[in-house]
C-alpha cells in the first residue's frame, strides 16, 4: 500500500480505518513533539534541513530529498510489503503461516523485545543531543540530523506495534518509551551502550559504525519474526540503517585520512600538536566502542535466545538463506567461554548459542570497515594497523565480563589491567583533547573542521559545499 501523506500521521497502514488506534497514536503524537523539543536536537527548532523522507515503501524510489524543519519532519509508520504466502521459517512453528496477530502466549517475550527495541531509538537521538554545535561541517550537520530523525521513526515502528497489537499493556509501555532517558540514573535506558555518552564526533562516527551495526543485526534477526507485523517494521528500518553505518564508516575514514595527511605533511606521529586525532587514540575509541557494541548481543549462553528461536519470534541473521534443518534441536555450535579463569574453545548446543552465532556474523562485519580504514593508512605509507580488540576485551555482559583480558585476547590480573588500561581505552585526556578540537559548528557550506578531510561525495549527488542546512 503507497504511503499515505493526506494524514496527520503518515502511514501505509490504513490507520484512517482503525479510528481507535489512529486516535491513539494521535494522543501520544504530542508527547513525542514534546520529548522531540526537550530531548531531541538542542536548539534545532528553525533550521531548514536537506532531509530524505519516505515516500514509499516499496525498494525502489523510496527517497525523496527536500528542505524540512526537523519538527515538521513526517513520522509516520511504514511497514515493508505483505507476503501473503510467509510461512514461519525456523523453529517448532517452521512451515507455518506467519501471525498476523500476537498468540496469546507469545504476548510478553515480543512484547519485551519491541520495548527493548524501540527503547535504542529515542536513547540514541538524546545522547547525540548536542552534537550539532560542533559540527564538523554542514555536510556533517546534516547527516547527523537525518539520523536524529530516522531513530525517531524506528521509535514510531515499535510504538505503532505496541498501541496496534498489545492493547493497554502496550500504551503503558509506549508512554515508558518516552520517560527512560538515556543516563539518567532514575529511570535510565534498558540496554548499557544506550546510557553511555556521545560527547564528540569521533564518538558518533564509532557510534553509528558499531553500535548502529548492532541495530542492523537485531533488525535482521527481528525481521526473521513468525509475528509479520514486527518482520515488515524491521525490514523498512533495516533500510534507512543502512545510511547510518554508511556515515560512521565514512566518517572515521576520513578522520584516519585526515590525520595520515598531517602526519606525512609534518612528518610527526604527533599530530595533536596539528590540530588532528593521533591514530593510537583513534584505535582506543574503537576499542571501547566495539566492546561495548559486543555487550549489546547478551550472553554467549542464552535460554531466553533458544526460546525467542523455538517459539518463531526471533530468527538468525539471513535465516532463510542457511542450509540446515532451521531447528536446531540436535546441532552444535563451537565458540570461547571461560573455565577455571582461562579462555578456552567449547562445543555447545547451537540453540543456546544464537547471541554467540549473532555476534560471529557482526564482528565479521565489523572488520570489513578496518580493512577500508587501514588501507588510507597504508596507502599513505604509515606503519600502522587498526585492529578490532579481542572479543574479551572490556565486556560487561556474558561469561568474559569476569575476566580482564588484553586486545590481544590475553588473560591478566587487575593490577595488569589497571596498569595498562590507559593504552587500551580512551583516558579522561584522550577525552578532554578530542573534545578541544570540536570547535563551534564549521557552518560555511564547503568548509570542514581541520581534524576531518572532506567526503567523497555530497548527499544525493549534491556539490560538497551544497548549502545542506540554513539556519534561518
Ligand atoms: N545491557 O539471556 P540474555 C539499535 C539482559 S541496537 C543490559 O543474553 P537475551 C540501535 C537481558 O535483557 C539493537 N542488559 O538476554 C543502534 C536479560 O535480562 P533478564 C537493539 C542486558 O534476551 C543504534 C539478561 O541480561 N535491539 O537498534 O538473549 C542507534 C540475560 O541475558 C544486556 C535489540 O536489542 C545489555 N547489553 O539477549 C539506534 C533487539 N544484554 O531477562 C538503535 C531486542 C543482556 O534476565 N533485544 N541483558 O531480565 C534482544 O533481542 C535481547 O533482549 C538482547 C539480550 C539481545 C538485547
Amino acid at each position: 500500500m503507497a504511503i499515505d501523506y493526506s494524514q496527520r500521521i503518515p502511514n501505509n497502514v490504513d490507520l484512517s480505518n482503525d479510528r481507535r488506534l489512529q486516535r491513539a497514536l494521535e494522543n501520544w503524537q504530542p508527547r513525542f513533539l514534546d520529548w522531540w523539543k526537550d530531548m531531541g536536537p538542542d536548539g534545532t527548532t528553525n533550521f531548514d534541513i536537506y532531509l530524505r523522507t519516505a515516500i514509499s515503501a516499496e525498494a525502489n524510489g523510496w527517497a525523496n530529498f527536500g528542505y524540512v524543519k526537523m519538527p515538521d519532519y513526517r513520522w509516520g509508520i511504514f511497514l515493508a510489503g505483505q507476503d501473503p504466502n510467509r510461512v514461519i521459517a525456523y523453529g517448532d512453528n517452521k512451515g507455518k503461516p506467519v501471525w498476523q496477530e500476537v498468540p496469546g502466549e507469545l504476548r510478553s517475550t515480543l512484547r519485551r523485545l519491541i520495548v527493548t527495541q524501540g527503547d535504542t531509538e529515542p536513547a540514541s537521538v538524546e545522547q547525540q543531543r548536542l552534537l550539532g554545535k560542533t559540527a564538523p561541517s554542514l555536510y556533517d550537520l546534516r547527516n547527523l540530523f537525518q539520523i536524529n530523525c530516522e531513530e525517531g521513526r524506528h521509535l514510531w515502528a515499535m510504538v505503532y506495534l505496541l498501541h496496534a497489537y498489545f492493547g493497554r499493556d502496550g500504551r503503558e509501555e509506549a508512554e515508558m518509551l518516552l520517560e527512560r532517558h538515556s543516563g539518567d540514573p532514575d529511570k535510565p535506558r534498558i540496554l548499557g551502550a544506550f546510557n553511555e555518552k556521545t560527547p564528540d564526533w569521533l564518538s558518533f562516527f564509532m557510534f553509528t559504525y558499531f553500535t548502529d551495526r548492532d541495530g542492523k543485526y537485531q533488525l535482521a534477526s527481528l525481521a526473521e519474526s513468525g509475528f509479520d507485523p514486527l518482520s515488515r517494521s524491521c525490514r523498512f528500518m533495516l533500510i534507512e540503517e543502512a545510511h547510518h553505518m554508511f556515515v560512521g564508516e565514512s566518517g572515521v575514514q576520513r578522520i584516519v585520512q585526515r590525520t595520515c595527511e598531517l602526519m606525512k605533511e609534518h612528518k610527526t606521529d604527533d599530530v595533536r600538536s596539528v590540530g588532528a586525532i593521533d591514530l593510537a587514540t583513534i584505535q582506543r575509541y574503537l576499542n571501547f566502542h566495539f566492546s561495548v557494541s559486543l555487550d549489546l548481543f547478551g550472553q554467549e549462553a542464552s535460554t531466553n535466545a533458544a526460546n525467542y528461536y523455538t517459539m518463531g519470534v526471533k530468527g538468525r541473521y539471513l535465516e532463510t538463506r542457511i542450509d540446515d534443518d532451521h531447528v536446531l534441536t540436535g546441532a552444535s555450535f563451537d565458540m570461547d567461554a571461560v573455565a577455571d579463569g582461562r579462555i578456552v574453545r567449547k562445543t555447545v548446543p547451537a540453540l543456546s548459542a544464537l547471541n554467540e552465532r549473532l555476534r560471529n556474523d557482526y564482528v565479521e562485519d565489523c572488520a570489513k570497515g578496518l580493512v577500508r580504514w587501514n588501507k588510507v593508512i597504508e596507502q599513505a605509507g604509515i606503519a600502522f594497523e587498526l585492529k578490532l580488540p579481542h572479543r574479551a576485551f572490556n565486556r560487561r555482559i556474558g561469561a568474559f565480563a569476569e575476566l580482564h583480558v588484553t586486545p590481544d585476547g590475553k588473560v591478566v590480573n587487575e593490577a595488569e589491567w589497571k596498569a595498562n588500561e590507559s593504552k587500551w581505552l580512551p583516558t579522561p585526556e584522550d577525552r578532554a583533547f578530542v573534545t578541544s578540537l570540536m570547535g563551534p559548528a564549521v557552518i560555511e557550506p564547503g568548509k570542514f573542521a581541520n581534524w576531518i578531510a572532506p567526503p567523497q561525495r555530497g548527499i544525493n549527488n549534491q556539490p560538497a559545499n551544497f548549502e545542506y542546512v540554513r539556519f534561518n
